[in-house]
């Protein structure tokens, strides 16, 4: 019996388990924290993907699952060691696993139809790459809607030198979102209707109750087939909320020792869902941004895009219960935890805020020759002021807004804001107005000085473009689907990628195969990510240097907006002569 034989036979075995407790991975369970064992050199594991029933609450589900657990099992690498994973897929569809934010040889990355074919019914495909970086990261299905249906996990890289930070006890906190809907019908409604979820609109007698019915407010949100409510696309009307695969009810719960120092590796593995995460009564500093160490930043709450991570050191000294509260951004629910001295012990539970609204800035409205009527006129929305909790050193106090040029992308693009600018001392809609310290992207400062400190040879500039209404979503007005010719990087360049948002939602962008400095003016401690949340009307810039060559993606981690498009295949050749580094 060779290897994908025995691995395909054992799938049978993971779907056949049965019982609460055993559906879920070690690490979620692990209240005493994750072993801080070193594991040997050079490991081999063993993943199989497949169907199976899990409890999501009191209903049973069917996910797609690794090794039968909903999140996937934790993997523990050791810098510098080779590892070598087997996939089996025992599903009547392909499959495959991405490494999220893992720096690794072309053909293992995991995205079918990029670089690698997929990973067909019964068969297996083995992964082997060097390790050679460290921090939280995570891995998930790059096919159709697994991810959304369970396949994502937790991956942990333990580094060669110390970190500089210490703490007794550390826990993944990983977030998601379960729907019972088959994500298919999700899109369906989608495309029906975008704010098909959204039940947060305001209805017409909303505007006249209040006093904002404003009748140019209103066209204006009718042209950009936007409102101002519309956060997220898809809510807590189908979404269930999870913390380690537990809902709210199940409380998650990992123990302390009052006067510990206990690290939470915050991961977002949501579908469609941004997490603003909070932990009353105790200052979270924040340690690393996306697996890098980052200068500590103390904190009372943070927005975690999907697909970022944040590490968080927290000191809890008293002998009682504390609450993990990962509220979404549209505010329709909650991911809720507990760490606790004791199992069984929970805290109170935070009224959830009311949703937010989309401001001017998200819009794209310039203040300039603005009067007061015209700002009456559009009243309903959060003036940009009251939204701002900029605490960032360098903080600038007015971003220049830039024009949008005459290029408006065509019909997959709705509208053009006016205006676009920076907006990384600005904590995100429905932040930084109740006096809780947020954290900024002006705050991530990295710990070690970037390599590469040459000024970039050139810019490309990507617009990221949508239709609410018709539910498109693309780059530069091109769904991948209409086969825009990869982006052209060079190997050894360095490059400066503008992002451009258009569209008035936040979109989580993430680049496969190398790292993006996030230009938030700390030149060589800019911190480094694999995924940047732009904000509407935001003007954001990241510097590369592609270090390997091949095709790699580029995309947007909403699942539903890569899925219908915000997708685009970036290719580092090595053609031209380059430079010396
Ligand atoms: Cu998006």
């Amino acid at each position: 019996m060779d290897r994908r034989d025995f691995l395909l036979a054992s799938g049978a075995t993971f779907a056949g388990l049965s019982g609460l407790n055993s559906l879920l991975p070690a690490f979620a369970w692990c209240e005493e924290g994750i072993g801080v064992t070193r594991v040997g050199q050079d490991q081999v594991f063993d993943l199989v993907i497949g169907r199976t029933a899990v409890p999501i609450g009191d209903r049973s589900a069917s996910a797609v699952t690794v090794n039968g657990s909903v999140p996937a099992p934790l993997l523990r690498f050791q810098e510098g060691e080779t590892v070598t994973l087997h996939v089996a897929n025992t599903l009547d569809e392909d499959t495959s696993i991405h490494w999220h934010g893992i720096i690794l040889p072309n053909g293992m990355d995991g995205v079918p139809k990029v670089a690698f074919a997929g990973i067909r019914p019964g068969e297996l495909f083995t992964y082997h790459y060097p390790v050679r970086q460290s921090g939280t990261y995570w891995y998930h299905s790059h096919s159709g809607f697994q991810e959304q249906l369970g396949v994502y996990g937790p991956l942990i890289i333990d580094p060669i030198e110390p970190e500089p930070f210490a703490y007794d006890r550390e826990y993944v906190v990983m977030l998601s979102d379960w729907t019972f809907e088959n994500p298919n019908d999700v899109l369906a409604n989608l495309k029906k209707m975008g704010g098909y979820y959204n039940f947060q609109r305001r209805t017409l007698g909303d505007l006249f109750r209040s006093s904002d019915a404003g009748l140019g407010d209103r066209l204006r949100w009718g042209r950009m087939r936007m409102d101002a409510t519309d956060i997220a696309d898809v809510t807590g009307y189908t979404y269930t909320y999870l913390m380690n695969g537990m809902p709210p009810a199940r409380n998650w719960t990992g123990l302390f020792e009052p006067g510990e120092r206990v690290r939470l590796r915050f991961i977002n593995a949501a579908a469609g869902s941004y997490f603003d995460v909070r932990i009353p009564g105790l200052e979270m500093t924040i340690v690393q941004a996306d697996g890098q160490n980052v200068q500590p930043v103390s904190v009372d709450e943070f927005r975690i895009a999907i697909a970022e991570t944040y590490d968080v050191i927290v000191e809890p000294s008293e002998d009682r219960a504390y609450t993990i509260f990962a509220e979404t951004m549209d505010r329709s629910g909650y991911a809720r935890g507990t760490l606790a001295p004791h199992a069984g012990m929970s805290a109170p539970i935070p009224e959830r805020r009311s949703r937010p609204v989309r401001t001017m800035a998200d819009m794209g409205m310039t203040m300039d020759g603005m009067d007061m009527g015209s700002m009456e006129m559009r009243g309903g929305m959060a003036m940009p002021e009251t939204e701002h909790g900029g605490h960032g050193e360098n903080a600038s106090a007015a971003p220049a807004p830039v024009p949008h040029g005459p290029d408006h992308h065509g019909p997959g693009n709705s509208a053009v804001p006016d205006v676009t600018r920076p907006r990384l001392d600005d904590p995100g809609v429905g932040l930084g107005s109740d006096g809780r310290r947020v954290l900024l992207y002006s705050d991530l400062r990295s710990v070690v000085p970037w390599r590469d400190t040459r000024e970039p040879g050139r810019e490309v500039e990507l617009h990221l473009t949508g239709n609410m209404e018709r539910y498109l979503w693309s780059f530069d007005g091109k769904k991948f689907s209409q086969a825009p010719e990869p982006i052209p990087f060079q190997l050894g360049e360095r490059l400066r990628v503008t992002f451009v948002n258009d569209t008035m939602m936040e979109h989580p962008i993430h680049l496969h195969g190398m790292w993006m400095e996030l230009d938030n003016g700390l030149g060589a401690f800019n911190p480094r990510k694999h995924t940047v949340n732009v904000k509407p009307a935001e003007r954001l810039s990241v510097l590369v240097t592609p270090d390997v060559p091949g095709k790699w993606a580029l995309h947007c981690h909403i699942l539903y907006h890569m899925e219908t498009g915000m997708f685009r295949v970036v290719e580092v050749s090595n053609t031209a002569a380059t430079e010396d580094r």
